[in-house]
Parts: structure tokens; sequence; C-alpha cells
């Protein structure tokens, strides 16, 4: 069975392009691959958190990913500070990237831009993901588009490692999905829908009252020529209210423009595709909050299940490098 492994971060409510351009795909690839799945807290740090806001972040985050779908008996679900592998490989990794790489990385030059204070980790950031990545000999990585860049350079790290010590780590596939890989937020179609920037109009999120996320699609930011047609490029607005709809309901957005002439309809069925979507996942999430130490039994044992497959190639790691063997 291939590997799958990806990450969510801690860092606010999740959102409607988190979803749909990940964790349903999470949901379908645990019944095909040996996938692990990881509340990522460490990459959180990268800018400042409120501890007790980030320790109730975690717990909720991984609560919902139990809610949509992921199941724990099948899929490893853990959160990342709980395997110390990550963070001694995201060293090795560090020494491994050239300082030119991570300062091509777009998201650190979105993220840095303007910010108060930009931390070293923020820059070296992508060198965890890879480390995240290569510790589970991972075959492929469901991620949305913006991830794109991260995983080509966690591939040339793996690349480069092997070249310079030998054959240690397989190399990692990006999978993007054909819809909806980068859901834009609803008022400003030309930036992504994002859990940590400030745009709460424009930003669904899974866990709000349905009116709230139903009242947001219908005020959406559109254009003005009155065609409804699917071209990102052109019609940012209305493409992504074809996305999204594509996505509720498995249909190809292109196809979905032919039957509309007006944006009143096109805006009234996605309201209702995201209700439909976005209902069962609240429901189970609030049967799940019931039994708090439910989750909490649940990550413990994961850590477990990651950690016996993180040791192993980290000795190898260490082993290859020179480091002197322990005991
Ligand atoms: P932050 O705003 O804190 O950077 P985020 O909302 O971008 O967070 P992440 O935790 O960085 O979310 O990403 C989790 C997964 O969701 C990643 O695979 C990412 O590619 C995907 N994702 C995030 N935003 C979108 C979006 N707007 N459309 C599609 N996929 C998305
Ligand atoms: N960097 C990613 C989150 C992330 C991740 C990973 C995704 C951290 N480690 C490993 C896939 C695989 C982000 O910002 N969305």
């Amino acid at each position: 069975m291939p590997r799958v492994f990806s990450g969510i971060k801690p860092t606010g409510p999740v959102q409607l392009g988190n979803l749909l351009g990940a964790l349903r795909r999470w949901v379908d690839d645990q019944h095909t691959a040996d996938s692990l799945y990881c509340v990522v807290d460490l990459h959180a740090l990268t800018v400042p958190q409120d501890p007790d806001i980030l320790r109730r972040t975690s717990e909720e985050l991984a609560r919902l990913l139990l809610a949509v779908g992921i199941d724990p008996d099948v899929a490893t679900l853990f959160v990342q500070s709980h395997v110390p592998e990550h963070a001694e490989l995201s060293w090795v990794m560090e020494c491994t990237a050239a300082f030119g790489e991570l300062r091509r990385m777009t998201q650190f030059k979105d993220k840095s831009d303007g910010a108060d204070f930009v931390s070293g980790g923020l820059f070296t950031y992508p060198a965890l993901m890879a480390a995240d990545i290569l510790l589970y000999d991972t075959d492929r990585v469901p991620v949305g588009d913006d991830q794109r860049q991260h995983l080509e350079l966690a591939r040339d790290l793996a690349l480069r490692f092997n070249a310079r010590y030998g054959d240690t780590f397989v190399v990692p596939e990006a999978s993007i999905p054909t819809v909806a890989a980068r859901v834009m937020d609803l008022q400003h179609p030309d930036r992504k829908m994002s859990k940590s920037e400030d745009s709460p109009q424009g930003t669904i999120l899974v866990l709000e009252p349905i009116d709230d996320a139903v009242r947001k699609v219908r005020r959406a930011v559109t254009d003005n020529d009155g065609e409804v047609r699917y071209d990102p490029e052109h019609k940012p607005g209305v493409s992504n209210l074809l996305a999204i709809l594509g996505a509720c309901t498995d249909t190809d957005p292109a196809t979905l423009a032919e039957r509309y002439e007006q944006y009143g309809p096109l805006k009234a069925d996605t309201a209702e595709a995201v209700a439909a979507t976005l209902a069962p996942i609240q429901k189970r999430y609030a049967e799940l909050a019931a039994d708090p130490g439910h989750t909490a039994a649940l990550l413990r044992q994961g850590a477990e299940k990651a950690r016996a497959m993180a040791e192993p190639k980290m000795a190898l790691v260490r082993q290859r490098l020179g480091l002197l063997a322990r005991g």
C-alpha cells in the first residue's frame, strides 16, 4: 500500500478551503493507502501563539479531523510535537536545504511581508515540513495548491540527502486536487481563503452556524458583466463559487457553468451545497465534543504508532550522517 502523509496547522478555526482542498481527500485516501495525518503544532509556533489558545485549537482541530471522517483505526492521527523525531530531522533538513532555496519560498515572502516580527522559524518552516514527510517514507502528500512549492523542496531535499549519504528517503509526490485546489476568499477573490487571515466575511468556517455560512456565500463578491463562466483568471469570484459548488457536488465547474444564466441561482445552489456539506460534520463534532477525553486518548495511541515508524528512520539518518551511536 502506498504511504500518505499530510498535516494541518492549529492556527485557527478550520475553513472551507482546508476541507475541500485537503481534508476531504485525506478521508478518501485512508481507505486506499497507509495514511498518517498530523496536527502540526510546531509549525504554528512560527508566529507567536497564546499557549492556552494553541492548546485548545490543537485539540479542537484533532476532533474536527475525526468529525470529517478520519478513522483512527485505519489512519494514524497524531500531534507533531508528540513525536520528537520531527524536530530532530528538521535540523538535518535545515542543513540540507540551501539558504537561497528557502529564500525563494513564496509563502515565506507572503507571511513575512509587513509582519512586525519575522521569526527564524518562519524562514526554515519548509525544512520542518520536509522532515514531517520524509520521516515516514511517504509516497504521496495530499495538499492544496499553495503547498506545491514546499513539496518540490521536500523532493529536492530527499534527492540531495540520498545523493550525499546513500539511499535513505522515499521521494514524495504532491497530490493536488483538480477542483478547489485553491478556494478563494469570498470578499477578496484574488487571495486564498485562510484560517489565520482576518477576513470574517470572506471565510467560511466549517463549524460556524450554517445560516452565517449561507449568508456569506450569498454576499460573495462577483463582478458586473453578469455572465456565468468558469474562468478563474478573468472571473475569480464567479469561478470560485463554481469551484466550491463543484467540489461539494463532485461535478466539473465548467460543466456547472453551462447550467446558470445568472449569479443569483448560482449563489443559492452553492450556499445550499455548502450547507449540506457542513451539516453532518457539525453534528458529528458536537457528538465527539461531549466526551473530550476520547480525543486525547486517540491522540496518544496515534503518537505511539507514529513513533514506532519515526524512531528507526531517525536512527538510520543518524547513522548515515556519522553521528555516534547512542549507548
Ligand atoms: P494559515 O492561514 O494559518 O496559513 P491555512 O488555512 O492556509 O492556514 P493550513 O493549515 O496551512 O491552512 O493548511 C492545511 C491544508 O489546507 C493544506 O493542505 C493547504 O494546502 C490546504 N488549504 C489551505 N487553504 C486552502 C484553500 N484556500 N484552498 C484549498 N486548500 C487550502
Ligand atoms: N505547511 C503546510 C502544513 C504542513 C504539511 C506538512 C502539509 C506541515 N507539514 C506535511 C503536508 C505535509 C501548510 O502550511 N499548509
